[in-house]
């Protein structure tokens, strides 16, 4: 997402504001006595055989319960972060070069390489990255008057959203070679999938699961804190059943519950790239992409200059 250049980021949240939210799903009262036992494991040895993702997985089940004081989000927070919504700080694995002059829109990782997707009328494309060196290894430019956003793959394609064209880009995810568009109402935002719909945000909270070969809207579910509706939902990913999205212009990623929307956590990433290497010029965290063969997890943002591999830390 990006600021419109006619509308301010209050005039364009009203514009994309909610709709009612869903309910918040009922916590199971045996899966959080079986996720807490998860979460007190503090032996170096029963740590390594319950991997970190896994961990954190268990652990957000069960902290909605009872999270500590810590974990509370600030009742001054500019977020709408209820209370009892646990909050997972991170550490960095590693950090990788990223091109500065990406205006990153989407990230993922698929079959061992990066593919981004950058935005802005004019400098929007796709492209294959080398991990390592930062690299673009292929490229193919979105023209004028689209705006590139997020973008994921489903089979042999690609799938790449544009922000206000109401149209979606389809190539070989190979090749880039166009294969087709189809058509959706209002923005488009984020894009990830559950391996069998494409999933799309639109700045709203809604998120829109699509079929890929119809097009059609499956259904759609309400990101939601407790009952409150959570809007500027934005890039997306899905880890190990959860659907994560970074929250447009902040620092954090919001752990959701694809079946319900409920937001299960949020992810604190607030001095990842320090202040000094910002530019101040909407180089905001833009950016998850999930490796699951390798369980890795990375993160980065509009014009950062790095890219990162972060785990997180179990909310107590
Ligand atoms: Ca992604």
């Amino acid at each position: 997402m990006s600021f419109h250049p006619l509308m301010t980021a209050d005039s364009r949240k009203s514009a994309n504001d909610a709709r009612n939210a869903v309910s918040h799903a009922a916590s199971n009262a045996a899966s959080n006595a079986a996720c807490k036992a998860s979460c007190n494991v503090t032996s170096p040895l029963a740590r390594r055989v319950l991997s970190s993702a896994a961990l954190a997985v268990l652990c957000v089940a069960c902290s909605t319960d009872a999270p500590a004081a810590d974990d509370r989000v600030r009742a001054d927070s500019p977020l709408t972060v209820g209370r009892r919504t646990p909050v997972y700080r991170v550490d960095v694995v590693r950090s990788y070069p990223h091109d500065t002059a990406a205006f990153t829109q989407g990230l993922l990782w698929h079959e061992g390489e990066m593919y981004e997707s950058t935005g802005e009328v004019g400098k929007s494309n796709i492209r294959r990255v080398d991990l390592a060196t930062g690299e673009v290894k292929q490229r193919r430019d979105l023209p004028p008057p689209h705006f590139g956003e997020g973008i994921q793959i489903l089979g042999d394609k690609l799938y790449q959203l544009t922000w206000q064209s109401g149209k979606a880009f389809v190539y070989d995810k190979n090749s880039f070679a166009p294969l087709g568009e189809f058509a959706y109402e209002k923005e488009g935002w984020g894009l990830t999938t559950d391996g069998t719909h494409l999933i799309m945000s639109d700045g709203t909270p809604r998120l829109r699961f699509i079929d890929p070969e119809t097009f059609k809207v499956v259904r759609e579910v309400m990101v939601n804190e407790n009952g409150s509706s959570v809007k500027d939902v934005n890039e997306l990913e899905m880890v190990n059943g959860e659907i994560w999205a970074n929250k447009w212009m902040t620092d954090r990623i919001m752990r959701i519950d694809p079946t319900t929307g409920a937001v299960l956590g949020w992810i604190d990433l607030a001095g990842l790239l320090p202040q000094s290497q910002r530019t101040g010029n909407e180089d905001v965290l833009n950016g998850i992409a999930y490796d699951a063969e390798g369980d890795r997890i990375f993160v980065t943002g509009k014009r950062w200059p790095r890219l990162y591999q972060i785990t997180l830390r179990a909310a107590n």
